[in-house]
Parts: structure tokens; C-alpha cells; sequence
């Protein structure tokens, strides 16, 4: 078998780009390619998995000068640098924005000074496909890097289609869906029975306002009226403090609780009830699709790629966008009633074994390098 050089890229923080690529790198490496993480700081996630790994630390220079750091010059140079020293056969790219650039420039630095030739596949996330990708300020440069991709994946089939139509790509884009590793994200051993006691709701987000966190306190405060529960909220992001405004403006203080953010979160799913997702616009929805593994039921806004991962009335609900009301329908139907609780659960984990465990789309990814090393 012939393992491969692989530049992974990536954002380092726990949002959903960094956590799938460094989830993917690592089960590549186990595999016995020669893996090396580039980014500016080592993804919360790597960290998390132990283990040993190659990161490579990308340096921007501060300068007076400068007003905004030179981030995609460095990110070009450190990888300009690393693949002719280790004969590097695949840059890797998660999230196009200034990832595929930085690529395609480091490609064309080897070209120049007569090195060898690297593949570079960009991974579409979201955003910077479907909102940052079409803004008119980073547009062209988006669909540029995208193009000069030797290949393109997508981590659903609406953003493959949003790609297709609204961004000006090409080049033909594959579906290539998130991994869950389902040892990781596994149900507990023993479920106890919902009984009486209090119900443990979750949400687990960026707190960027796509996420729409007030709508989640606003649905929970319908909820908590009909069953006795408890608002976990899991994260940290921008809009963190005005939704804490508003859990004391309600009167919610006792039974909402902010944890912060958690790298790795199955232990708190492992022991949730239920997973409310608000978003507005959700490309795949991986915490959703974590939930699911570890049979916890969901209710999610019908939004992007959610109904691709989540398949309503079977492994939880899918409710219109804003509709607070709906979510706490939804949200009450389902704690009141554990044996639908329990079956929903049990779909949901179904469902990730079949289309989204980890080995699977690990070995998509793999048969995509082979194809483009031919
Ligand atoms: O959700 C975010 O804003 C973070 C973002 C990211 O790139 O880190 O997440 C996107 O990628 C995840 C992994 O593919 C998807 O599960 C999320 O749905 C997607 N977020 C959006 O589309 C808003």
C-alpha cells in the first residue's frame, strides 16, 4: 500500500472545521500516512486526542506597519517550506477562506523554483461557501483558489449545490459528509430512566449570531413550564453575554447554565436528554450528528444540511427557523415521553453508523487521493 504526504489545514479552534479535519487527520495517520497539521495553533482538538502528531506552526511577523497580519502570505510560506522538505504529495485544505489561496501560491512557488508537484484539495465547510465565499470583498479570490483546487469536496449536498450555483466553481464538487467517530460518541452504558427527574437540554455552539442562542432561551423557557429541565449551553462566542441578559431578564438564571467551551463534548451528551439546534444556516450540523451517535434525540431547525443528517419524526424533529414555539412543541412532546425519546435516540445513532462513521468516510477521503495521485 502506498501511504501518502498529507498537508492538513485547518483553523485550530472547536468550531466544526478544525474538529472534522483534525478528526480526519488522525484516523489518517493510524492508517500510516505521513500526516503534518498546519495552522496557527494547534487545533484544540489534536490536543485532546493525544497521541503523538506533526503540527506546523505558521508565523506571521508583527509589524508596525501592519494593520491586518500578513496571514495568508505566511500560511504560503510555511507550506512552500514544508512540502519541499518533506516531499509533501497533498495540501489538504479545510475551509476555502484564505486556505485555498495560500495553497494554490504555494504550489506555484514550488513550480517556479523547479520542485516537485502537490495536490491540493479544498474542503468546503459553510460559510465560506455560502455567506463569507460570496461576499463581493473576498469573491473572486474565493472562487479563484477554489478553481485551481485539484479537487473539490463539500460536506453535504446542499453546499455542493450552493457551491454549483451561487459560487462560480468549475470544477465538479464532491459530497464527501462529515466523519463521527462513533467509539468516541457512543451512548452510555446504562440510560437511567427519565422518571420524574429533571430534563438536561443542550446546546453546543460558537455563539455567532447564525446560531441564534436567543431563540434556544426562548424555546426553554416554554419548555421549562411543561417539564422540569435544565439548559445546558456549551461554548463560547460573541453573543454570549446578551443571552445571558436575557436568561436573567426571563427569570431562567437557575436553570440555565453556561459551561464553556468543551473540546471534546460526549460525556455531556452521553448525559443529555435532549440537543436543541437554532441555527440559521448549518452546512452539516456535526454537533448534531454527535447527539445522534451518542442516541440522544434532536430537535434542529429545518436549515442548509441539517435534514441530510437528521431525519424528522425518525431521530428527532426538524422545525421551521425562528418558530420558538414549534421547538418547544416539539422539544415537550418528546421529554414527555421517553419511549419516544428512547426509540428517536437509537435511529439517530443508527443513522451515524450507517452514513457518517468515522472509517467510512475516512476511506472516501482516501480513495479521493488515490484518484487524484493517478
Ligand atoms: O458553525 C460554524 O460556524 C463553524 C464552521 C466551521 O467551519 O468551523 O462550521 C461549519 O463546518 C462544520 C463542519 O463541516 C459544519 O458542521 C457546520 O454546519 C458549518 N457551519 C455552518 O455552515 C454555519
Amino acid at each position: 500500500m502506498t501511504e501518502f504526504r498529507v498537508a492538513i489545514v485547518c483553523y485550530p479552534s472547536v468550531g466544526g472545521s478544525g474538529v472534522v479535519a483534525t478528526e480526519l487527520g488522525m484516523a489518517l495517520a493510524r492508517r500510516g500516512h505521513d500526516i503534518h497539521f498546519v495552522s496557527y495553533d494547534v487545533p484544540r482538538r489534536l490536543e485532546s486526542l493525544g497521541g503523538r502528531f506533526k503540527f506546523h506552526h505558521v508565523d506571521v511577523p508583527l509589524y508596525p506597519l501592519f494593520r491586518f497580519e500578513p496571514y495568508i502570505l505566511a500560511l504560503a510560506t510555511t507550506l512552500y517550506e514544508l512540502a519541499a522538505e518533506n516531499c509533501i504529495d497533498i495540501i489538504h485544505v479545510h475551509y476555502a477562506i484564505p486556505h485555498s489561496a495560500a495553497a494554490y501560491l504555494a504550489r506555484q512557488m514550488l513550480h517556479e523554483n523547479h520542485k516537485h508537484d502537490v495536490k491540493i484539495i479544498t474542503t468546503l465547510h459553510g460559510t465560506d461557501a455560502d455567506l463569507l465565499g460570496q461576499m463581493p470583498s473576498l469573491r473572486a479570490a474565493t472562487e479563484f483558489g477554489v478553481n485551481k483546487s485539484d479537487a473539490v469536496t463539500a460536506v453535504s449536498e446542499y453546499l455542493r449545490r450552493v457551491t454549483v450555483e451561487e459560487l462560480n466553481v468549475k470544477r465538479p464538487v464532491e459530497v464527501i459528509y462529515n466523519p463521527i467517530d462513533t467509539q468516541v460518541y457512543r451512548p452510555p452504558e446504562n440510560r437511567p430512566a427519565a422518571g420524574s427527574q429533571v430534563r438536561r437540554i443542550v446546546h453546543i455552539s460558537n455563539f455567532r449570531p447564525v446560531k441564534r442562542i436567543q431563540d434556544a432561551i426562548k424555546a426553554f423557557d416554554l419548555i421549562c413550564h411543561a417539564v422540569p429541565a435544565r439548559l445546558l449551553f456549551v461554548g463560547k462566542g460573541p453573543d454570549q453575554s446578551t443571552a445571558e441578559m436575557l436568561v436573567e431578564r426571563l427569570g431562567l438564571s437557575d436553570c440555565v447554565e453556561f459551561l464553556g467551551a468543551v473540546v471534546q463534548p460526549d460525556d455531556i451528551l452521553r448525559r443529555a436528554d435532549l440537543l436543541l439546534s437554532t441555527s440559521e444556516r448549518e452546512s452539516f450540523g456535526l454537533t448534531i450528528a454527535e447527539a445522534m451517535a451518542c442516541e440522544v434525540p434532536v430537535v434542529a431547525t429545518n436549515v442548509g444540511g441539517v435534514p441530510e443528517v437528521l431525519e424528522d419524526g425518525i431521530s428527532g424533529r426538524l422545525v421551521p427557523l425562528g418558530c420558538v414555539q414549534s421547538m418547544a412543541e416539539a422539544a415537550i412532546e418528546i421529554l414527555r415521553d421517553p419511549q419516544k425519546a428512547q426509540a428517536m435516540g437509537q435511529a439517530g445513532r443508527k443513522r451515524i453508523l450507517e452514513r457518517f462513521d468515522q472509517e467510512k468516510i475516512v476511506q472516501q477521503y482516501e480513495d479521493l487521493y488515490w484518484r487524484m495521485m493517478e
